[in-house]
């Protein structure tokens, strides 16, 4: 880790020392630790020859870094692009395989097919090979026409793997299945399942695993400007895929390439790339761009619908089991203006006595009819002015009240970042809300009790803005409780 301050350095959330980073890949729980690999350029913050990084925890939370485990074969020509792209790892008989997309650069290289399946073999975790049977799969299906590549692999019920595949046509996104007995012949047993315009004519990064009594396919979508990870859940039977609900894996602006794997105590984690195409990155300057987002634990809720939490390790980052700061039962004041009365700061949180590491748990109700402009929430990285600030806050649509489920949550961060601005919105199904906000140096990730979030990273204009204020406005909202701790940083202990 350099020595150099970094004001922009995530704590809790994995960032590569020097250089870029973008998709998780190969995610999994083999031999006693969780292991993350991902999309790497080590020279550069820039997406350039791609390897896949790699670095193990115990907790999901301290991560140690291992050498590069797949770097890119020795370029053909000067700028040779070729490189390792995304993919996924199983354990085949206690040996550690990656499975990935060798992205051929046919400037450098004219003749050769772009994309091909390849494999990689480890014995210790550490030292991975790659196999002389390379690519599994050369060719991609004729139907496959705007890509071929993030293969994603479990075992199945029947003892075969599968492999699905990301792909599209101009018509829409696909997601292809794929059989085989060894990791090394695969039979092509054709489209899993495919989508309209509406998500984007290329899908990359799929993920299909069982969950609940359900089967669940996520995919990154990139379409009009907007990228994100779409989730469909339903039956996965003779090797096809019918959904019955759908919806976004998050509703912020940075969240894509997301990718699941079922841990030694079989909870269903996700990890996605904190960042998109395209974003603005301040950490260039300081040489190093992307992050990851927290590790999600996922679930199917009542009405059949995947939803995410945080997992429960996040817990063991408080700095204390007491929260720093515990208010209850904060009601509005006699009088109260209603309609779309002044903003009113309720709260001012230093960041010297809180520091900038937290986690807030609130607990609204908005009772009786809401008048237009009603919002309640924070004010996030505030200078001290509080002219700079991102806000995060419920809001209300005219007349509407909380039990008819027309709050809005949203993360405002025109006024408080160096990076992209954006306002983010995302409907409230419950009718008391419960967030849980996780701020870190550069990023806000904020959680519903009903298994929605939002995701936004955040590079505040001076270093020193790291105050918290709690606000609200128009009609009067009931704080049943509130609680912020302090978190310590993993990487401060190593
Ligand atoms: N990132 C990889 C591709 C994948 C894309 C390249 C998604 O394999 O489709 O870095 O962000």
């Amino acid at each position: 880790m350099s020595t150099r301050y970094e004001p922009y350095r995530p704590q809790f959330h994995f960032s590569p020392k020097q250089g870029w980073i973008n998709d998780p890949n190969g995610l999994i729980w083999w031999g006693g630790k969780y292991h993350l690999f991902y999309q790497h350029y080590p020279d550069a913050p820039l997406h350039g020859p791609m390897h896949w990084g790699h670095a193990v925890s115990d907790d999901l939370f301290h991560w140690q870094d291992l050498p590069i485990a797949l770097a890119p074969d020795a370029p053909a020509a000067p700028g040779d692009r070729s490189g390792i792209f995304s993919g996924s790892a199983v354990d085949d008989d206690g040996v550690l395989t990656l499975i990935y997309t060798q992205f051929t650069d046919t400037n450098a290289r004219p003749g050769y097919p772009p994309e091909t399946q390849a494999i990689a073999t480890s014995r210790d975790g550490v030292t991975f090979v790659k196999a002389e049977e390379n690519p599994v799969i050369g060719t991609r299906p004729e139907e496959a026409t705007s890509g071929f590549r993030d293969p994603k692999v479990w075992k199945g019920d029947d003892g075969l793997w599968r492999m699905v595949l990301g792909s599209g046509d101009e018509q829409g996104g696909k997601v292809l299945l794929y059989c085989s007995p060894d990791l090394r012949n695969w039979e092509y047993l054709g489209v899993l399942y495919r989508g309209d315009r509406t998500l984007g004519t290329m899908w990359e990064c799929p993920d299909l695993f069982p969950i609940g009594d359900k089967w669940a396919l996520i995919v990154s979508v990139n379409v009009d400007g907007k990228q994100g990870v779409v989730w469909f859940a339903g039956r996965f039977e003779n090797e096809r895929f019918e959904p019955e609900t759908q919806g976004w894996c998050d509703f912020g602006p940075d969240f894509y390439a997301a990718q699941t794997f079922q841990d030694g105590a079989g909870r269903r984690i996700l990890i996605a790339w904190m960042s998109r195409w395209g974003a603005k990155i301040p950490t260039a300057a300081d040489g190093w761009a992307g992050a990851m987002t927290l590790p999600r634990e996922l679930y199917l809720d009542e009405n059949g619908r995947l939803a995410s939490r945080p997992v429960e390790e996040v817990r063991t980052l408080r700095a204390s089991e007491k929260p720093a700061l515990e208010l209850t039962g904060i009601v509005p004041k006699e009088g109260s203006p209603r309609g779309s009365g002044p903003e009113e700061v309720l709260l001012e949180l230093s960041p010297d006595v809180l520091g900038d590491l937290l986690e807030i748990e609130v607990e609204v109700e908005a009772p009786g009819d809401r008048g237009p402009g009603s919002a309640f929430g924070f004010k996030l990285f505030r200078s001290s002015d509080g002219v700079q600030e991102v806000e995060v806050g419920l809001e209300a649509a005219p007349g509407s009240s909380m039990d008819k489920g027309a709050l809005r949550l949203y993360v405002d961060r025109e006024r408080g970042t160096v990076g992209d601005g954006g306002r983010f919105e995302c409907e409230m199904a419950s009718a008391t809300a419960q967030l849980r906000l996780f701020v870190d140096r550069s990023s806000v990730e904020v959680f519903t009790a009903d298994g929605s979030v939002m995701t936004a990273n955040v590079f505040p204009r001076q270093p020193g803005n790291r105050g918290v204020a709690l606000f609200a406005k128009g009609e009067p909202f009931v704080v049943r409780s509130l609680r912020i701790w302090r978190l310590e940083s993993p990487l401060a202990k190593g």
